[in-house]
């Protein structure tokens, strides 16, 4: 029976087009900057989002701290929401490594951080307090229902960061999401930010890695902090050639799996016992909650759903998140909304 996987958009495999391109790739050692399978991914990367030049990064984690590492000196300060991956879920890596000191502040339900916070945060030049050197977003923001910050946003924050000294770095984990989401050109909407990392192993399906983008020189002394923290890969050409494909293949369908994820909301709003977010989720994540009437919690529900075949990930005692990828077709919706019915009808 084939399993529905809903966690995460992390877990899909590549696409049969990915493997051969795999298999066929023309390999060197990237520690000398000779793999061209690597060096036609970083370029692509590149001209897609408008930077001047990309590095190849084993994951999106080691991207945003190589960039962090790169911006910013130890005692600095970056600015970034509290629900931000890089402050819950980055194993607190700016600070261990780098000594960088993160200055949070409440992100809003649609993943933005209030103009007038970031203002009021950012320290004046007095010798009591961390410099403050970063602004850090996240497009499409995870932890906030997948929700696409707009260019406009963008653009204030850029505006704001630029004229008060500071540089702006995107976790865009999902950036093509957030791209499809809003009908915006990839590189128009991050235009205003210095530096983005942005996943191939997500919703691109490519088995692994990221991508980190921005001007030459920025692109220089994260490479060498690539290699201090043990990124630096060899014939890993094999990897980049499932990321052009990703490219070129993947990133036009993303809206496709926006509209299952809409279809999946749809499908659960009706169900007694659930209590779904965004009937019209932002991208591909789909939020929602047990209402009271259910007397079990979420980790009961999870292993309910596995017997039928379907994965759901669990975010709170309460709550679910699910998440649609290349691999979710209208079918797997379809059974993934049966299975929560048959689940919950015990309780009903
Ligand atoms: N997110 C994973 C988990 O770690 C939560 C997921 O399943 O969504 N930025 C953002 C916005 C992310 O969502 C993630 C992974 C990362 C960075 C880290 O990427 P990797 O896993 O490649 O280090």
């Amino acid at each position: 029976m084939k399993i529905i996987d809903l966690r995460s958009d992390t877990v899909t495999q590549p696409t049969p087009a990915m493997r051969e391109a795999m298999a066929k790739a023309p390999l060197g050692d990237d520690v000398y900057g000779e793999d061209p399978t690597i060096n036609q991914l970083q370029e692509m990367a590149a001209a897609m989002l408008g930077k001047e030049a990309g590095l190849f990064i084993p994951s999106g984690t080691m991207g945003n701290l190589a960039a962090v590492l790169a911006h910013c000196g130890r005692g600095d300060e970056v600015i970034m929401g509290d629900q931000a991956h890089t402050f819950r879920y980055e194993a607190g890596g700016i600070a261990a490594l780098g000594g960088v000191h993160p200055h949070t502040l409440p992100n809003q339900p649609d993943g933005t951080l209030l103009m007038e916070n970031i203002e009021a945060a950012i320290r004046p030049d007095d010798a009591h307090h961390p410099i403050t050197r970063l602004i850090a977003l996240e497009n499409t923001h995870n932890r906030c229902g997948g929700a696409a910050l707009s260019a406009d946003y963008t653009q204030k924050v850029g505006e704001l960061a630029h004229t008060r000294g500071l540089i702006l770095h995107l976790d865009g984990a999902r950036i093509f999401n957030a791209a499809a989401a809003l009908g915006v050109d990839a590189a128009k909407l991050i235009a205003p930010v210095d530096s983005v990392t942005f996943c191939l192993s997500k919703g691109l399906c490519a088995p692994v890695g990221s991508v980190l983008c921005g001007s030459h020189d920025f692109i220089r002394r994260a490479h060498r902090i690539r290699k201090q923290l043990g990124g630096g890969m060899r014939q890993a050409g094999i990897l980049a050639a499932a990321g052009i494909v990703a490219l070129q293949e993947v990133v036009p369908r993303l809206k496709e799996d926006h509209l299952r994820a809409a279809k999946l909301a749809q499908g659960l709003a009706a169900l007694p016992g659930l209590s779904v977010d965004a009937t019209q989720p932002p991208s591909n994540m789909v939020y929602l909650s047990l209402a009271d009437t259910i007397p079990v919690d979420a980790t009961e529900i999870v292993a309910r759903l596995q017997e039928q075949h379907v994965l759901a990930g669990k975010t709170g005692k309460r709550r679910f998140r699910l998440v649609t990828h290349y691999w979710v077709d209208d079918q797997a919706v379809q059974t993934a909304v049966g299975a929560f019915a048959e689940v919950l009808k015990v309780y009903s």
